[in-house]
């Protein structure tokens, strides 16, 4: 038995805070060993808050060291206060007092990278959720919100820019070679917004004028050698401030915005007040070095921080519970933002690609949990694909019912309602049943019910009559805590097309019922429906198509994303009989349909590279596991990778005219059309290889070595890495980390192809790699290269039938946890899914994770996950 006990947080315990802070001021004095954080902190009692007797509770962590505590300016001694369990209680407090407090911090041997930690000799932190109290003790809970002013004292030659929230308003020598700046940030905030920045750092600097005049100050930092690859991330800034003017009627708020690049860093960046903090892989950004996704993955990112200033800093959230208030509006509009630069049927692709393969299977596993969770015992642990994609497709459903004009209303109405407040989604709904005059409860349930809703769909058609009726059925399976489901309110867009695909009707349907029938007259024929265009609800949709009317369907819809949904459904049929072949030990086959359908859209050169790349590509092996009632590794592997071959060698000359077509030779740009045309371009290139010809692989080492942009440098040298020709695959390896090894970003990518090969002998290879000069286990970007590649991309070595990759993994697992515990618990997701499996290797995971439940001393991150993945 883990000897901690963890607590579970509720969310129907929520108290408002007994004591406010008005100000903050911080000093800290930064120096190699330690640090030591001075605060001051004005406290007044709540108002609103009948008991004033209650004692003044802090949060601080354990580790923290306590080295002064004053209440205007009296000392207090030891008796006066108790400290336990990450809390700090003071009794007999008067209304009103200052507080001072200092503590002493070690920042070079803060590994969990929460709070104020190194990274490759700056010092930079991670507030967001509780970090704040590893630095100070504190109300750490967003719904205490304070001005802060901040002094940042250090070693000038070492650490010659110091940052904060806010603006700068004084800065001094200190002597002994150190200077000190004063930041303050007028607006106020919670403490899980606060950041601190000091470095030796570059710059690249811009400016932007909003609409109403206001001139800010863009400044985007990272170590100097990177200053080459800062341009697209300040492109994209303005984009996005452009946008949220044009779109959302947001302007930006302060005279500087700042983003600064560390290497070291949990998750992909951070929202801090005018001080946003960027995961190297989120900013940097340079076509030698950054691949077409990585490209995308920087403008969407840059715009996601960028609004959470209106949606999460100026409104923010009243408590952990209503994370999904900040992150899934905020998911949902940089999701637009990205649909409007670029191909808006695309990026819907994408991300509900995303969902059906990973949110999905979170909410049929162990941790499945509502978009507004109702406990926790480590909210780490719910930052989750739930509360932040599940919960945009909730702000989208809003979307799509209220129509786009109701819902700026809408979202007008929430901003200048809760400006400087912190607060519920339930404030957000009530903002928009407000304009819209439409009662929201019953729609509410989205945030409340977890697991993934099943729409059956049956159809009736009377030629007699011309009438044509859907039958829509709904439910919603079981989840931890939620036997039965009330049904949902939720928009079907629908769409019924004649055989030649002439469109008959389009709309909107509602449902709200668990069974609702919807009747449409003067249908001349048998209509074929197309449900669930642009997939209005994140629902899984089942109507029994026949082969013909998905290629129909496939051809025609006027909707681009139910035309790929279409494909993608035949392609899953046809890929699901192959796996019950093989499982038969039958011969496998490739449907001929297929192979002429898919010949149309390759040889059709009117049609977008980009859409018709996203209709050539295969269903990942995760997510046609998600989609089987038990997931067979094997099966799924190997009738992939047979139709794979299968389509590669039927369509040979059709793929090679394909890859010469989009083959330009045009500069890079990363455009959507040039990122299209590269996409179709490389697909075609994967499936030369798949068909497993000496002159494909003479094809991709040429663009292996000609290309001037990683997109086409790593794509060649993925599928070379991949493939059964091992003496190339070992010399593009090596000359790539040859090329290459100075670039961290680059390496990683180097690490994740190698981890995820899928050849004999991979565990032995990230084994060799985890020993590698270019790992380091401190770094988060480096672990998921390697681990997180391993375990989520190459399920066929992970998922090994003696168990080694469940071995290796728990025994990761335990090493990182002692270091980084909230890093230790995401990489540990594909051991809890261990119920989905076959009986031999579901056993092997539940021995890992009783394993690991065995061990003293989990952290809260892992113990949560581990002990409810065992129930
Ligand atoms: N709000 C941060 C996430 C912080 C996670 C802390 N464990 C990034 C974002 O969603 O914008
Ligand atoms: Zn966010």
């Amino acid at each position: 038995m883990s000897s901690k006990q963890h607590e579970t947080i509720y969310l129907e315990d929520y108290q408002p805070p007994a004591w406010l802070i008005s100000h903050t001021e911080l000093r800290f004095e930064l120096e190699e060993e330690q640090t030591l954080v001075r605060a001051q902190l004005r406290i007044q009692a709540n108002p609103a808050v009948a008991d004033k007797r209650k004692p003044l509770e802090l949060f601080g962590d354990e580790g923290m060291e306590l080295s002064r505590l004053c209440i205007d300016g009296q000392i207090l001694e030891a008796s006066d206060y108790q400290r336990e369990a990450g809390c700090l209680r003071i009794n007999n407090v008067p209304e009103s007092f200052t507080l001072e407090c200092v503590t002493r911090l070690l920042p070079h041997e803060n590994t969990a990278l929460e709070g104020l930690y190194k990274s490759d000799g700056m010092f930079c932190t991670q507030c967001e959720a509780e970090g704040f109290r590893r630095i100070t003790f504190f109300p750490d809970r967003p719904d205490v919100m304070s001005i802060f002013r901040t002094t940042l004292v250090a070693d000038k030659a070492r650490y010659p820019v110091l940052l904060s929230n806010g603006n700068p308003v004084d800065t001094g020598e200190d002597g002994e070679g150190r200077h000190w700046v004063t930041w303050d940030d007028p607006w106020p905030k919670p403490s899980y917004l606060f950041a601190l920045v000091a470095g030796d750092l570059a710059l690249l600097e811009d400016h932007y004028t909003t609409t109403s005049g206001r001139e800010v100050a863009l400044r985007i930092y990272a170590e100097r050698k990177d200053l080459d690859k800062l341009d697209y991330a300040m492109q994209s800034l303005k984009n996005a401030m452009r946008w949220d003017e044009e779109v959302y009627g947001r302007e930006y708020d302060l005279d500087i915005y700042m983003i600064v690049a560390v290497d070291f860093f949990n998750m992909g960046a951070m929202e801090n007040k005018g001080l946003n903090i960027f995961n190297t892989s989120c900013v940097l950004a340079h076509p030698r070095t950054t691949t077409d996704q990585g490209f995308q993955r920087v403008e969407g990112v840059v715009a996601h921080e960028y609004f959470h200033n209106w949606s999460g800093n100026r409104v923010t959230c009243r408590d952990w519970f209503q994370l999904s208030l900040k992150e899934g509006f905020t998911v949902f509009r940089d999701a637009e933002f990205s649909a409007d630069m670029n191909s808006r049927t695309v990026k819907r692709i994408e991300d509900v690609t995303l969902l059906r393969t990973a949110q999905f299977a979170e909410d049929a596993g162990p941790m499945a949990h509502p978009v507004r969770p109702e406990s926790y015992m480590e909210i780490s642990n719910f930052y989750t694909l739930t509360v932040y994609e599940k919960g945009a497709e909730v702000v989208r459903m809003l979307h799509t019912l209220l129509g786009a004009e109701l819902f700026r209303k809408g979202s007008d109405l929430y901003f200048e309602r809760h400006d400087g407040q912190a607060v519920t989604t339930d404030d957000f709904v009530a903002a928009m049943e407000q304009v819209s005059g439409r009662d929201l409860s019953q729609f509410k349930r989205w945030y409340s019910q977890a697991g993934t809703p099943r729409l059956q769909v049956h159809d009736d058609y009377d030629p007699q009559s011309g009438e044509y009726c859907l039958t829509v059925r709904q439910s919603c399976p079981p989840s931890p805590g939620q036997d039965h489901k009330q049904p949902y309110q939720l928009p079907l867009s629908v769409g019924l097309l004649a055989e030649d695909g002439t469109e008959l009707y389009t709309g909107m349907l509602e449902l709200t019922e668990e069974e609702q029938q919807f009747r449409f007259d003067n249908i001349a024929r048998r209509p074929v429906p197309s449900l669930l265009r642009g997939f209005s609800a994140p629902v899984k949709l089942e109507y029994d198509y026949t082969d013909e009317q998905l290629l129909m369907l496939l051809r025609h819809d006027s909707d681009g994303f139910n035309r790929w949904d279409a494909g993608q459904r035949l392609c899953i049929r046809l890929l699901q009989e192959q796996m019950l072949r093989y499982r038969d030990g039958l011969a496998m086959s490739c449907s001929e349909a297929l192979v002429i359908a898919w010949r149309q859209l390759l040889t059709d050169e009117s049609l977008d590279p980009a859409m018709v790349a996203q209709c050539l590509r295969l269903p990942s092996e995760a997510q046609l596991g998600e989609l089987a009632e038990r997931i067979d590794v094997t099966a799924i592997h190997e009738a992939r990778e047979f139709m794979r071959k299968a389509l590669a060698q039927a369509l040979e000359q059709e793929w090679l005219q394909a890859y010469q077509r989009c083959d330009t030779g045009d500069d890079y740009t990363a455009d959507a059309e040039a990122i299209g045309r590269r996409s179709l371009k490389n697909l075609a290139l994967s499936y030369l290889m798949a068909a497993g010809r000496e002159p494909w692989l003479e094809l991709a080492r040429q663009q292996y070595e000609q290309s001037d942009n990683m997109t086409d440098q790593l794509a060649a040298l993925t599928l070379v890495a991949h493939s059964e020709f091992r003496e190339t695959a070992d010399e593009l390896l090596q000359a790539f980390y040859q090329q290459w090894q100075h670039e961290s970003l680059v390496m990683n990518q180097w690490l994740a192809v190698q981890a995820s090969d899928p050849t004999e002998g991979a565990l032995q290879r990230v084994n060799s790699l985890a020993q590698h000069p270019v790992f380091d286990a401190r770094n988060p970007n480096k672990l998921r290269s390697l681990i997180g590649a391993f375990c989520g991309q190459n399920l066929a070595s992970f998922h090994a039938e003696d168990g080694s990759g469940y071995v290796w993994l728990a025994d990761w697992i335990l090493t990182l946890d002692r270091q980084n515990p909230q890093v230790a618990s995401r990489l540990l997701t594909p051991l809890t899914r261990w119920k989905r499996y076959d009986q031999g290797r579901a056993a092997q995971m539940q021995a890992q994770l009783q394993r690991m439940m065995d061990t003293a001393e989990l952290s809260a991150d892992v113990y949560e996950v581990v002990s409810k993945s065992l129930v």
